[in-house]
Order: structure tokens, then C-alpha cells, then sequence
């Protein structure tokens, strides 16, 4: 029988999730499940790259797992953990640093975005963040990475470093692929549309967040920003609409055109509030198991603890075999 294959991501422990990250990255990670072995974590090591508070950040770190949980990520068949849980991630971190070029990280748009963002704190981590990002991967030898298309030119370099690195030292990573859904790998700003949704976006009627309650979500979209015509339909140039048509498509099934003909001598009002509805009601399940989860502790350390272990597993196993390859002395 041929293996299943192997799908790794990750999310940033900022808080909740915003559409974009659901849209474009977590709402498809649990159907994944069904037909793949699938990896996926917490990556605070990665939060701490802009400055973060301690409690906050452990607390942000909780919800968040347990909010994947929300989101269809089954423990039982998925392995979930917290990327600080597993060392093997910074251990092999080095080595692969070792096979990257400086001028490749300098090139990277989040890069040069979050230091703009961020003058007084261009660390060296902001700097070295992808190739953590490479380690989290090909510490699992995954052969897809579910993500959204703001993560493709990450995704790329750990191509590039594996493949040098395989080049370095005999074939041993897998070349992974990125893993981009067709319609939502983009989700843009409600008041910007020409920019990505963001969590860090400092007008927060600009990024929807899962766990924005409904009123919350249709004033929202209410407030979107859209344009001077009044016809719903897709076309260049009408990025806002196009934005909420590929939103509401994803939540109610229904095609472009087939929108089109729903609103047919409506105003953007109503299709706003439409659009804002089917949010507020397909996130619904997502609060209610939310706030469920959270408050069971116990299970919650349990999930992530035995999560923890099964990556250990998997990484050690390669990250030791990655360490031998390179000549370091075995410890065993
Ligand atoms: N707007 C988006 N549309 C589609 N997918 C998106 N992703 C993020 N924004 C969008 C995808 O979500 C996954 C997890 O992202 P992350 O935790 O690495 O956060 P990020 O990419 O840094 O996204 P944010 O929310 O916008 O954070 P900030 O404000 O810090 O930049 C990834 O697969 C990503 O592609």
C-alpha cells in the first residue's frame, strides 16, 4: 500500500485568527486529515521574533491550540503541538542556517516588512525566521505545506535549502510543495482590499477575527470598503467586491455567478449584510467549541503534551540522522 504523505504547517500564536488565516490556511487543514499524515503546531518561537508580553504570549499560545482544535484539527488523527515543546526545531534550525545565503533572507518581503514595522527591534531572529520556518518543516520530511500565498516565497527558500543541502550531503530531505487553495489563499484587507487581512493591522474594522462575535462581525462588513458601482459581480478593479464574493462563495457555496444573479438589482447593503451574515454563522460552531475547550484545562495539557511526544518522535529520528550527515560525532 503507498505510504500516505506528509503535510506540516503552523500558525502564529497572535491572539485569535483572522479570516484570512482561516480562510487561507486553517479551514483546510482539517480535511486534510482524511487523506494525509498531517503535523501541525503553535509556533511561538516564532511569535517572539517582534517583541511580545510573557503572560500574553503563553496565554495567546493556549488559545490558540485549543482554537485549532476548534477549527476540525482531531488529535486522534493529526499530530498537534506547541513548536517550543519540540527542540528539535532550533536544533536543526543551525544547521540549516549554515546552508543559507545572507543575500537569500535579505530578499524576503516579510523581512523587510516587519522591520519597517518595527525599527527599534530588527532582530537577528526576524532576520533567520524562515529558516526556522525550513527547520519546522523538513524536521518532519513533509511533502506539502498548506499555506497561504503571503507564505509562498518562505516556502520557496525551503526548497532551496533542502535542495542544497541535499546537494551538500547526499539526498535526505524531501523537496516540499506548497499547498495553496484555490480560492481564498489571499483574503484582503475590509478597508484596504488591494492589501493582505492582517492581525496587525492597526484599523481593526480591517481584519475579521474568528472569534469576533456576530454583531462584531456584520458591523464589519458593513464598514467594508467596496466602490462606486452598485453591481456584485467580479471584475478587475472592484477588489473589494471581489474580496467579499470570495468570501461569501467559501461560506455559502455558492459560485461567482450565481452571486451575481442573487443580487441583481441590489445594493452593496444587502450584500454586505449577506456576506456578514454567512461569516458570523459558519464561525458560529467555532465559538461554541472555543469556549468549550478553553475551559477544560486538563484535556487541553493532555492534547499537547501527547502532541509534543509524537513530534519529538518523528524529528528526533531525523534530526539525529541530519546531524550524523553533517559529521557530528554521535551521542549514542
Ligand atoms: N490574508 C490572508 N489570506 C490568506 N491566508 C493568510 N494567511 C495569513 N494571512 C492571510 C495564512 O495564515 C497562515 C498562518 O499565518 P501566520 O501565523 O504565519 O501569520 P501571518 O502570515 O504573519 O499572518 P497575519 O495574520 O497577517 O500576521 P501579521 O500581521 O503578523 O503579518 C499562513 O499559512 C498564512 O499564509
Amino acid at each position: 500500500m503507498e505510504e500516505k504523505k506528509v503535510i506540516f504547517s503552523g500558525i502564529q500564536p497572535t491572539g485569535t485568527f483572522t479570516l484570512g488565516n482561516y480562510l487561507g490556511a486553517v479551514k483546510n487543514w482539517g480535511p486534510l486529515q482524511e487523506q494525509y499524515n498531517c503535523i501541525y503546531c503553535v509556533v511561538d518561537l516564532h511569535a517572539i521574533t517582534v517583541r511580545q508580553d510573557p503572560a500574553k504570549l503563553r496565554q495567546n499560545t493556549l488559545n490558540s491550540y485549543a482554537l485549532l482544535m476548534a477549527c476540525g484539527i482531531d488529535v486522534e488523527k493529526s499530530v498537534l503541538f506547541i513548536q517550543s515543546h519540540a527542540p528539535t526545531h532550533p536544533m536543526l534550525s543551525w544547521v540549516l542556517s549554515c546552508c543559507t545565503q545572507f543575500g537569500e533572507l535579505s530578499r524576503m518581503t516579510q523581512f523587510k516588512d516587519k522591520s519597517q514595522r518595527h525599527p527599534d527591534d530588527v532582530n537577528a531572529g526576524l532576520f533567520t525566521y524562515p529558516v526556522l520556518m525550513a527547520a519546522d518543516i523538513l524536521a518532519y520530511n513533509a511533502d506539502l505545506v498548506p499555506v497561504g500565498i503571503d507564505q509562498k516565497q518562505h516556502l520557496e527558500l525551503a526548497r532551496n535549502i533542502a535542495q542544497r543541502f541535499n546537494q551538500r550531503y547526499g539526498d535526505y530531505f524531501t523537496v516540499p510543495d506548497a499547498y495553496i487553495s484555490e480560492v481564498g489563499a489571499k483574503i484582503m484587507s475590509l478597508q484596504e482590499p488591494t492589501k493582505k487581512m492582517s492581525k496587525s493591522d492597526e484599523n481593526p474594522n480591517a481584519c475579521i477575527l474568528i472569534l469576533d462575535d456576530k454583531d462584531t462581525i456584520i458591523r464589519k462588513f458593513k464598514r467594508a470598503v467596496t466602490d462606486s458601482e452598485a453591481e456584485v459581480c467580479c471584475r478587475e478593479g472592484k477588489d473589494g467586491i471581489n474580496n467579499l464574493m470570495t468570501i461569501y462563495s467559501i461560506f455559502t457555496g455558492r459560485s461567482f455567478d450565481e452571486i451575481t444573479s442573487d443580487f441583481a438589482g441590489k445594493g452593496y447593503g444587502d450584500f454586505k449584510l449577506a456576506v456578514g451574515e454567512a461569516v458570523a454563522d459558519g464561525l458560529e460552531p467555532v465559538r461554541t467549541e472555543f469556549a468549550r475547550l478553553v475551559q477544560d484545562k486538563a484535556y487541553l495539557k493532555k492534547c499537547y503534551t501527547e502532541g509534543a511526544e509524537k513530534a519529538l518522535k518523528i524529528s528526533s529520528r531525523i534530526t539525529s540522522k541530519v546531524y550524523h550527515k553533517v559529521g557530528f560525532v554521535d551521542n549514542r
